[in-house]
């Protein structure tokens, strides 16, 4: 695959005011989160939600590419149309997850790795002859007192890296998603110095295995204090701390940078981005964009709840999310946006 088509579609993934919508909980995840709101946690339920989604009215508007799972890629709508049909019809490019998920890494206590590598390459073709244009895989690095050790850090820079190079061969653009959890209650001082090391430590192992920057896309944390800290930073302090960690560690050929919400306030997620284009748009050599999961979709998970006559109303939240974050990414986000009867621009 050559390296402009690569390009293209990184290009075409964080044009305009869009960002990526990260669907691809594994069947664990999304059974945990539809037990928490009372949904059954069966395949048929997994596709209504999905169906749910997929058919949101206007969705193409603020999203580029959907991020699909395993059991999602071969799924279809009530009428028969596949997902990836009815996001290609939207203008949106099918996405899927490709790890195999975080497992402890044995000898390193409270430290994890992705699995994924063994076959990963038939496993590309095949998504990408269902027509994914671009892949994820998720590193987990944990804060703790003695955590994270260097050899898990490097473990998973390479492992990432591996996967990265796989996709590239198949013409799928690797989405790099090494996330500093929030787990703990360690200082925003300390998660930018793990996330930098982290950060120096993936590019240093996707130039090693010789990945084309220019056709890939960084998915990274922000940085900010554990869920556990006192601390209480303002999104000005979050976009300063997190774009000074990015400038110093990520090279300024990557086309894009694509946040994961980490468990963050909805609200939040959307300010922060927003701050982040509003006080460095000038200095930033990539693009910057939202690939949230659950600060998209909570709201409207637990509007829906299962049940068909609220698929319309968690429909327009999940639109109302994703449409804040579209503006936060051209830095035009504010509060007067999270009101009921706020009308957002067709
Ligand atoms: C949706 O969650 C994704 C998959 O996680 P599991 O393998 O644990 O099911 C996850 O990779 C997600 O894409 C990112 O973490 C972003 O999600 P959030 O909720 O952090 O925005």
């Amino acid at each position: 695959m050559s390296t402009t088509t690569l390009k293209d579609i990184a290009g075409q993934l964080m044009r305009d005011n869009k960002g990526l919508l990260a669907m691809d909980e594994s069947t664990h995840t999304c059974n945990k989160r539809f037990e928490e709101v009372g949904i059954p946690q069966t395949e048929e339920y997994r596709r209504k939600y999905r169906d749910l989604i997929v058919n949101t009215p206007g969705l193409g508007r603020y999203i580029s590419g959907a991020i699909l799972f395993d059991e999602t890629i071969k799924q279809s709508a009530d009428d028969g149309t596949p997902f990836v049909n009815i996001l290609q019809r939207n203008g949106i490019i099918p996405g899927i997850k490709v790890d195999e998920g975080a497992i402890p890494m044995v000898g390193f206590p409270g430290e994890k790795i992705t699995e994924g590598l063994d076959g990963l390459g038939d496993r590309l073709k095949n998504y990408y002859n269902r027509g994914a244009r671009f892949a994820k895989w998720r590193a987990v690095i944990t804060i703790g007192a003695e955590i994270p050790s260097a050899t898990c850090i490097k473990a998973n820079a390479y492992t990432l890296a591996r996967y990265a190079m796989f996709c590239q061969e198949a013409g799928l653009v690797p989405i790099v998603e090494p996330e500093v959890i929030m787990d703990g209650g360690h200082s925003l001082e300390k998660c930018a110095e793990v996330t930098t090391e982290v950060l120096h430590a993936v590019f240093n192992a996707l130039y090693q295995h010789r990945v084309d920057l220019e056709g890939m896309i960084l998915k990274p944390n922000m940085v900010l204090p554990g869920e556990g800290s006192a601390e209480k930073p303002s999104a000005n302090q979050v976009a300063e701390a997190t774009i000074k960690c990015f400038l110093r560690t990520v090279p300024a050929t990557v086309p894009g940078i694509a946040f994961l919400s980490g468990g963050q306030p909805a609200e939040l997620a959307s300010e922060r981005l927003n701050q982040m284009h509003v006080q460095f748009d000038n200095v930033m050599p990539w693009g910057l964009t939202f690939s949230y999961s659950r600060a998209v979709q909570q709201p409207a998970l637990e509007i829906w709840k299962g049940k068909d006559e609220n698929i319309l109303e968690a429909q327009q939240a999940l639109l109302h999310r994703v449409a804040c974050n579209g503006a936060a990414k051209l830095g035009k986000y504010n509060h007067e946006m999270e009101s009921a009867d706020y009308k957002f621009q067709e």
